[in-house]
C-alpha cells in the first residue's frame, strides 16, 4: 500500500514541489485547498501534477475541517506548509497572521493526537524567528530567537508548539527552520519573485523602472526544489527533532538585483531601480545566513542549485511566462 502523505499549502510555492518530490516516491499525495472564489492551480500545472493530487477542503482557521480531513484520510505523514507567509503584511494583518500560522499549528497537532497519533508531523518553521541574532555571524540551531514581526512571532509559538506536542504526547512532531528559499513558483510579492518579474518586463519592453525597498538587506537564498527534499529526510530520521536548512551563503536584494539584469543581458541595472519608503518595513531582518551543518550530517542533505543558477532559472521563467501570455 502507498503512503499517504497530507500536505497543507499545496497551492503556494513549496507545496508543488514537494507533491512532485513525494509523487515520484510512490506516495498517495492529499493537498488541503481552502475555499476560494477561483481556483488558482498555476503552480501545480508548472510542475504537471494538478491531476495527481487528492485534494480536501479544509483551513487551518476552522479546527473541525482539520478533525475531518486527518480521521478520514489516516495519513503516515503531514507537512503543514500553509501559512500567511508575506512578512510585510503580518504588520498590516497580525491577527490574522496569527491565527493561521500560530493557532493553526496547534488545531493541527491536536487533530493528529486525537484521530492519527502516529502521523508524522512537519512544521514550516523559519530563519524570520532568529530576526538579528546570529552566532558570530551566522544561525545554527542553537541561536536564539529574536522575532522581528508578526509574522516571526506567530511562527515561534507554531515552533515550540510542534516540540511540546513532542514532549508532552511523544509526537513525532519536527521543524524544519529553513532560511529563503525560491523557484519560478515564488509568489510575486517576495523580493526574488517581485525583481526576476520586473527585469523580464524590462527587457521586453513592458516596463522602464522597478521599485523596491531596502537594497541592503541580506538572505541566504536557495532552490526550493532542494529544500524539499530536507523536509521529507527530516520524518524519515529514526527520532522527531529540529533542523535547520540552508546554503551557507548570503547575498544582498542588490546582488541579487545585478544578477538578475545580467543574467537578462540588460545593461545598467541603476537606471531602472528606484528605491521606494512604502516597501521598507517596520522592523527589517538586515541579515541571514545559515549554518546547516546538522542537516549535512544527519540528513546526508546538501543544496544543489547555486545562486547564480537560481537567479537564471527565475528569470528565463519569467521572461517565458510573460512571452507566453503575449502570444
Ligand atoms: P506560500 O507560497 O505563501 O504558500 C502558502 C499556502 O498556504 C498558500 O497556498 C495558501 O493558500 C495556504 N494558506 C494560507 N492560509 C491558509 C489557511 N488559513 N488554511 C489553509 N491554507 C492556507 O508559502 P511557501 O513559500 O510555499 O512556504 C511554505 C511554508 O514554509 C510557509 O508556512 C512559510 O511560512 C514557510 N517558510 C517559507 C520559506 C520560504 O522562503 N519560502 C522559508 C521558511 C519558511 P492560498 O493559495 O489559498 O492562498
Ligand atoms: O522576499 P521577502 O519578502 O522575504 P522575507 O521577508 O525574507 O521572508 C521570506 O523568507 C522567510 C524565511 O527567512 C519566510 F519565512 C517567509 O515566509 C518568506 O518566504 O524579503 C526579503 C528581503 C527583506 O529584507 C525585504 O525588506 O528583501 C527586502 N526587500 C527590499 N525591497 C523587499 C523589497 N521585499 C519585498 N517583498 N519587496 C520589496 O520591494
Amino acid at each position: 500500500m502507498a503512503k499517504k502523505a497530507l500536505i497543507t499549502g499545496i497551492l503556494g510555492q513549496d507545496g508543488p514541489y514537494l507533491a512532485k518530490f513525494l509523487l515520484k516516491k510512490g506516495y498517495k499525495v492529499y493537498g488541503m485547498i481552502r475555499r476560494y472564489s477561483m481556483p488558482h492551480f498555476e503552480n501545480l500545472d508548472f510542475l504537471d501534477i494538478t491531476n495527481e493530487v487528492e485534494y480536501v477542503e479544509g483551513d487551518l482557521n476552522d479546527e473541525s475541517s482539520l478533525f475531518t480531513a486527518i480521521r478520514n484520510i489516516r495519513p503516515e505523514e503531514v507537512y503543514n506548509l500553509a501559512a500567511q507567509s508575506f512578512v510585510g503584511s503580518s504588520w498590516e494583518q497580525a491577527k490574522l497572521t496569527t491565527e493561521i500560522n500560530a493557532l493553526g499549528v496547534l488545531y493541527l497537532l491536536n487533530a493528529i493526537k486525537f484521530s492519527c497519533p502516529t502521523a508524522k508531523f512537519y512544521q514550516a518553521s523559519t530563519s524570520e524567528m532568529f530576526g538579528t541574532s546570529n552566532t558570530n555571524g551566522y544561525q545554527d540551531e542553537d541561536t536564539p530567537f529574536h522575532p522581528r514581526s508578526p509574522y516571526a512571532i506567530s511562527k515561534v509559538y507554531g515552533y515550540w508548539m510542534t516540540i511540546n506536542f513532542r514532549e508532552s504526547y511523544g509526537l513525532f512532531s519536527c521543524n524544519g527552520i529553513l532560511f529563503n528559499h525560491e523557484s519560478p513558483l515564488r509568489g510575486i510579492q517576495f523580493v526574488t519573485r517581485k525583481i526576476t518579474d520586473g527585469v523580464a518586463r524590462i527587457k521586453l519592453g513592458m516596463a522602464n523602472e522597478l521599485r523596491l525597498g531596502n537594497l541592503e538587506a541580506r538572505r541566504d537564498w536557495g532552490f526550493a526544489g532542494d529544500y524539499v527534499e530536507a523536509m521529507y529526510l527530516i520524518l524519515q530520521q529514526d527520532k522527531p527533532d529540529d533542523y535547520l536548512v540552508a546554503t551557507g551563503q548570503s547575498h544582498s536584494v542588490k546582488e541579487f538585483v545585478v544578477a538578475a539584469f545580467a543574467a537578462a543581458g540588460v545593461d545598467n541595472w541603476n537606471k531602472y531601480v528606484k528605491t521606494d519608503p512604502r516597501f521598507l518595513r517596520p522592523a527589517e531582518v538586515p541579515d541571514l545566513k545559515g549554518k546547516a551543518d546538522k542537516a549535512h550530517k544527519a540528513l546526508q542533505w546538501k543544496p544543489k542549485v547555486t545562486f547564480e543558477e537560481l537567479v537564471k532559472m527565475m528569470v528565463k521563467a519569467d521572461i517565458k511566462r510573460i512571452q507566453d501570455k503575449k502570444s
